[in-house]
C-alpha cells in the first residue's frame, strides 16, 4: 500500500517558520513503515521546497512564501489580509507517486481554511480516500466534517491508524505499534530529502491543567532517555544544525531531562521555544543549558497578576519566575537568549497589569514576548466563555485566530490596547526606546 502524508497550507494573517514540523504525521509515518506501507511526505510548509523560501532567519527559522487570499476589511471590518502560506500548488506535479490513500494532519483549529484548500487540491489530483487527523478534528470534530475528508480522526491517531487504513482501502495492514508508540518509535525525519533543523519531543502532553490551554487533554507520556539521544545522533548525522525541544512540560521530569542534557552532542544548537516552567528550573539545569549550547530559551510567564496566575492554573508565580531568571543570568544567559511569554487578552486582564508585566520583564533583563490570547475550543476558558454568553458555540473558528479575536471579543481588553502594548514592546526590543523610556511609558 502507498500512503501520501500531507502537511497542509496555513491560512493566517501572519506565519513564520519557527522550526515548524508536522511531528504527529512523522510519527504516523514510522508506524506505517513498520507495517510495510510505502510512505511519501508532502509538507507544503517545508522551506526547502522550490518556491517556498522567502528568507532564511536565524537558527534554521525563516519566512514561508505566501499569497494573499483576501482582505478581511469588507467581510469582517478588520484591516488585515488573509494569506496562504506554503509552497505553490505546482509542487504536486513533481511528486511522482500514486498513493492509495492520503493522510492529512492539522495544527491550529483556526487554520482550517488551509486544510480545506489542501484537501480540495488533493481530491482534484488523486481519486483516493483522504483521512484527516490532528488538533483541528480533535477539538472541532463536527466542523471538520465539512473539510471534504472521507474520514475524520479524533485524538491520538497512531493506535487507530491500522484499522482505519484497512477500512478505507480494503487491504490488511499489520498492527505494529499500539498505545505505547511514544516509548517505542521515533518520527521519521528521513522523509525530508534535506533537513537543517528539527523538532524533538521528549514528553507528550502535559500534567498541568491551565484554563487557556488544551495540551493537558493529551494526557502525559514520557520517552526513554536513550531513544531521545539516539534520535538526536541520527539528526546530527543527517546534517541538522538546530534542534528545538517542543515539549509542553519539558521540566516536569527534571532528573530525566538532566540525563538527556548530559548526553547531548555539543556541536548542535538547541532551542526551547515552547515556554518552559520557571518554577521547575534549577541550578544544574541552568548550567547544563549553557554548557550544551542552548540559544533560544522561553519561560512561560503569561501574566504577573497573582489572582489571574492562580485562576488560570497556577503554573507560575512571581517569586519562582524571578528565581529562574536569576539562575539563567548567573550562568551567562542574557536577554538575547532569554525571553518570557506573556499572554495578552485574557479575560479579566487589565491593560495596566499587562503593561506592568512588560516593565517587570524588561527590568529583569528578559525579552518580553507577547502572545495574543486565543480562545481554544475545548479549553476550560472556552466553557466559561460559552456559559457567560461571550462566544457562540457555532462561531467561525477562524475568528478565534489569535491575531483576530481581539477585534471583536468582549472578553479581552480589546485590540487598541493590545496594539499599544505590542508597539511599545516592539520599540523596546528593537532598541528604538531605552529601558528608562519604557519604564516611564504611560498612556
Ligand atoms: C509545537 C507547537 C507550536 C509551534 C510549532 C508547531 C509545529 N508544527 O512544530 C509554534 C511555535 C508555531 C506554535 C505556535 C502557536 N501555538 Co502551538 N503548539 C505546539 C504544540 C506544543 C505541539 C504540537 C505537536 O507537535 N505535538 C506532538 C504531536 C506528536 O502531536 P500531534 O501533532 O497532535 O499528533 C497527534 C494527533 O493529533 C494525531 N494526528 C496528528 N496528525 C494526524 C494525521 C492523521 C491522518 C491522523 C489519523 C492522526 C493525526 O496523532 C498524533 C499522535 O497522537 C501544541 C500542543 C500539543 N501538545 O499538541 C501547541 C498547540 C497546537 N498550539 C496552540 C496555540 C494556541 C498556539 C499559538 C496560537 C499560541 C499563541 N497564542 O501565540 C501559536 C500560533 C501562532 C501562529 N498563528 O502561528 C494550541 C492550538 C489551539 C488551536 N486553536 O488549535 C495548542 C494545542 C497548544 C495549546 N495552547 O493548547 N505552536
Ligand atoms: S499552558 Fe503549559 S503548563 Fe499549562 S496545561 Fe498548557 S502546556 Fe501544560
Amino acid at each position: 500500500m502507498k500512503a501520501l502524508l500531507v502537511n497542509p497550507y496555513i491560512y493566517d494573517v501572519s506565519a513564520y517558520d519557527y522550526w515548524l514540523k508536522p511531528v504527529g504525521l512523522l510519527y504516523i509515518a514510522t508506524a506505517l513503515e513498520k507495517s510495510g506501507v510505502e510512505v511519501k511526505l508532502l509538507d507544503f510548509l517545508d522551506r526547502h521546497l522550490p518556491g517556498n523560501n522567502v528568507h532564511d532567519g536565524p537558527y534554521g527559522t525563516g519566512k514561508f512564501s505566501s499569497i494573499v487570499v483576501k482582505s478581511l476589511m469588507n467581510e469582517y471590518g478588520i484591516p488585515r489580509y488573509l494569506k496562504r502560506y506554503g509552497a505553490p500548488e505546482e509542487i504536486l506535479n513533481t511528486l511522482n507517486f500514486s498513493p492509495d490513500v492520503v493522510l492529512i494532519t492539522s495544527m491550529m483549529t483556526y487554520w482550517y481554511g488551509g486544510v480545506f484548500e489542501t484537501i480540495k487540491m488533493i481530491k482534484k489530483n488523486f481519486n483516493v480516500p483522504v483521512i484527516l487527523g490532528g488538533n483541528y478534528p480533535t477539538l472541532l470534530p463536527e466542523h471538520a466534517k465539512l473539510s471534504g475528508a472521507d474520514v475524520i480522526v479524533e485524538g491520538d491517531g497512531i493506535p487507530k491508524i491500522y484499522d482505519i487504513l484497512e477500512a478505507v482501502t480494503g487491504t490488511k495492514v499489520e498492527h505494529t505499534v499500539g498505545e505505547n508508540w511514544f516509548e517505542e518509535i521515533t518520527p521519521d525525519n528521513s522523509l525530508y530529502p534535506k533537513i537543517e533543523s528539527a523538532v524533538i519531543h521528549t514528553t507528550f502532553g502535559c500534567p498541568y491543567r491551565c484554563t487557556y490551554c488544551v495540551a493537558w487533554k493529551k494526557g502525559f507520556k514520557v520517552r526513554p532517555v536513550n531513544s531521545v539521544l539516539k534520535e538526536i545522533q541520527e539528526l546530527k548525522k543527517r546534517g541538522v544544525k538546530d534542534i528545538a525541544f517542543y515539549d509542553d512540560a519539558l521540566l516536569v521530569k527534571r532528573e530525566r531531562f538532566k540525563k538527556i542534557l548530559k548526553g547531548l552532542p555539543n556541536d548542535i544548537r538547541y532551542h526551547l521555544p515552547n515556554g518552559i516552567h520557571a518554577a521547575l528550573l534549577d541550578e544544574e539545569i541552568a548550567k547544563l543549558l549553557k554548557e550544551k549550547n542552548f540559544h533560544t530559551i522561553r519561560l512561560g510567564y503569561e501574566t504577573g497578576d497573582a489572582a489571574l496566575q492562580k485562576k488560570t492554573g497556577g503554573k507560575v508565580d512571581n517569586t519562582s519566575f524571578q528565581r529562574a531568571v536569576e539562575l539563567l543570568k548567573s550562568v551567562g544567559f542574557d536577554s538575547k537568549d532569554v525571553g518570557a511569554y506573556m499572554i495578552v487578552g485574557l479575560q479579566d486582564q487589565s491593560f495596566e497589569s499587562a503593561l506592568e508585566d512588560v516593565k517587570f520583564l524588561a527590568r529583569m533583563g528578559v525579552k518580553p514576548v507577547i502572545n495574543e490570547y486565543t480562545l481554544i475550543p475545548g479549553s476550560l476558558d472556552w466553557q466559561v466563555a460559552l456559559n457567560q454568553g461571550l462566544v457562540d458555540e457555532n462561531v467561525d473558528p477562524f475568528m478565534l485566530n489569535n491575531s483576530l479575536i481581539s477585534y471583536w471579543w468582549k472578553g479581552s481588553m480589546g485590540i487598541k490596547k493590545i496594539d499599544i502594548l505590542k508597539n511599545v514592546v516592539r520599540r523596546f526590543v528593537t532598541g528604538k526606546i531605552s529601558l528608562d523610556e519604557l519604564l516611564k511609558f504611560k498612556v
